[in-house]
């Protein structure tokens, strides 16, 4: 058992042991000696960025799992026959891999039983060594990368689709549907942008369309004004971002001032509700298209909508992106502890792994031999009236 059981029956049992000992006055009963002892407690680590540039991704992840948490310690959780009380452990990496791997090695030594995150795929691909190492699950609910889960290593999990669905059905999109022929490609040079924009290109390549333009920036720039005078003089009619929602918003705005009227695109990263914020009225309607790497229909969306009202009736904010895949994380993970009768990640890990047709609010969760969900959706959106629309769910 992985329990920290705060226990009176230790104090009890030093009493006994002391008035055995012939030191009776030492062993006076304790002044308060209650019937039942207090629930054992099984940490969750949770690791996303709530600080810098993506920090409102960062918290919406964290409110996530605190919102799973809640609810599982209200209905009450037993394991082994014995009430536990889940303690979530909550980290900020920064969206930094080393931070990442400091925070990942704090929580190992805190013996967490498993962890859900990170956000990020370059932090999550360094941490999840650290995991494997020590024996405990990770569940991401948002790393994209499709190296996190082929390492070999049996901790690692996901529960969305990977930049190969991502970049290949966006790629495809672009051609087929917006007609695309000339595209340029920006990426910010992390794990997630560099990898979903070489799939993206790779599928526009594959369906037949141009790319006129490859740039970089980074994570942290806020001036595109250079690379976006490069590719205006491309005329493409697709700009691909690989990247975050904060690095997006401002290059819409300003390619908007320097007359680049090309549709936009971008994966998960840019799909957020904070996109149509920051990019303001930079955003014509039906010029920016984004997936989100998961996503439910018909008759399954009921749980979606439920979630993300009672979300924004707890937390007053709405869902970014992905707190519900976060919720679902934790509720998979408690559920295998539970099916396993321990916390010991050893002995639920198999059971985590065994995870078939979980209910979750983001639709049903089965796990693949490396740990990727099976059969995986996409939601393809497009900003509308300053709202993020759900144009199909593909999978
Ligand atoms: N999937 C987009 C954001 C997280 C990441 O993979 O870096």
């Amino acid at each position: 058992m992985q329990f920290k059981v705060k226990s009176t029956l230790t104090v009890l049992a030093a009493a006994v042991l002391l008035v055995a000992c012939g030191k009776k006055e030492e062993a006076a009963a304790p002044a308060v000696a209650p019937a039942t002892p207090a629930a054992a407690v099984v940490k969750i680590g949770h690791v996303g960025p709530t600080s810098g540039a993506i920090a409102h991704l960062g918290k919406d992840n964290e409110n996530g799992a605190r919102m799973a948490i809640e609810e599982l310690n209200a209905a009450g959780v037993t394991i082994d026959g014995k009430k536990v009380t889940l303690e979530l452990m909550a980290e900020d990496d920064a969206a930094d891999p080393k931070q990442g791997t400091a925070v990942a090695q704090k929580l190992v030594d805190a013996k967490v039983s498993g962890v859900i995150g990170h956000l990020n795929s370059g932090t999550t691909i360094p941490a999840s060594k650290i995991y494997s190492d020590a024996g405990i699950p990770q569940i991401s609910p948002s790393a994209t990368n499709p190296k996190y889960t082929r390492q070999g290593f049996k901790t690692a999990f996901r529960v969305v689709a990977d930049d190969t669905q991502l970049g290949s059905a966006l790629g495809k999109y672009a051609v087929g549907t917006l007609k695309g022929k000339s595209i340029a490609v920006i990426d910010d040079r992390t794990a997630y942008g560099q990898g979903v924009a070489e799939e993206f290109t790779k599928a526009v390549e594959g369906a037949g369309g141009k790319v006129v333009a490859k740039e970089f920036t980074t994570d942290k720039a806020t001036d595109f004004n250079s690379i976006l005078t490069t590719i205006k003089g491309k005329k493409p009619d697709v700009v691909f971002f690989g990247g975050m929602d904060a690095v997006a918003g401002p290059m819409l705005k300003q390619m908007k001032s320097l007359g680049i009227k090309a549709k936009f695109m971008g994966g998960d990263g840019i799909c957020s509700t904070e996109l149509v914020k920051l990019g303001g009225d930079a955003i014509a309607d039906d010029q920016v298209f984004c997936a989100e790497a998961g996503g439910v229909e018909g008759e399954a969306k009921v749980g979606m909508d439920e979630f993300k009202a009672k979300f924004k009736a707890k937390f007053n904010t709405d869902v970014q992106v992905y707190a519900p895949y976060v919720y679902d994380s934790v509720k998979i993970m408690v559920a295998a502890m539970v099916k396993a009768n321990s916390s010991d990640p050893a002995k639920y890990l198999p059971v985590l792994a065994a995870t078939t047709d979980y209910k979750g609010v983001t639709g049903p969760i089965s796990f693949d031999e490396k740990g990727d969900i099976k059969n995986g959706a996409l939601t393809l959106k497009t900003v509308r009236a300053g709202k993020l629309e759900t144009i199909a769910v593909i999978r």
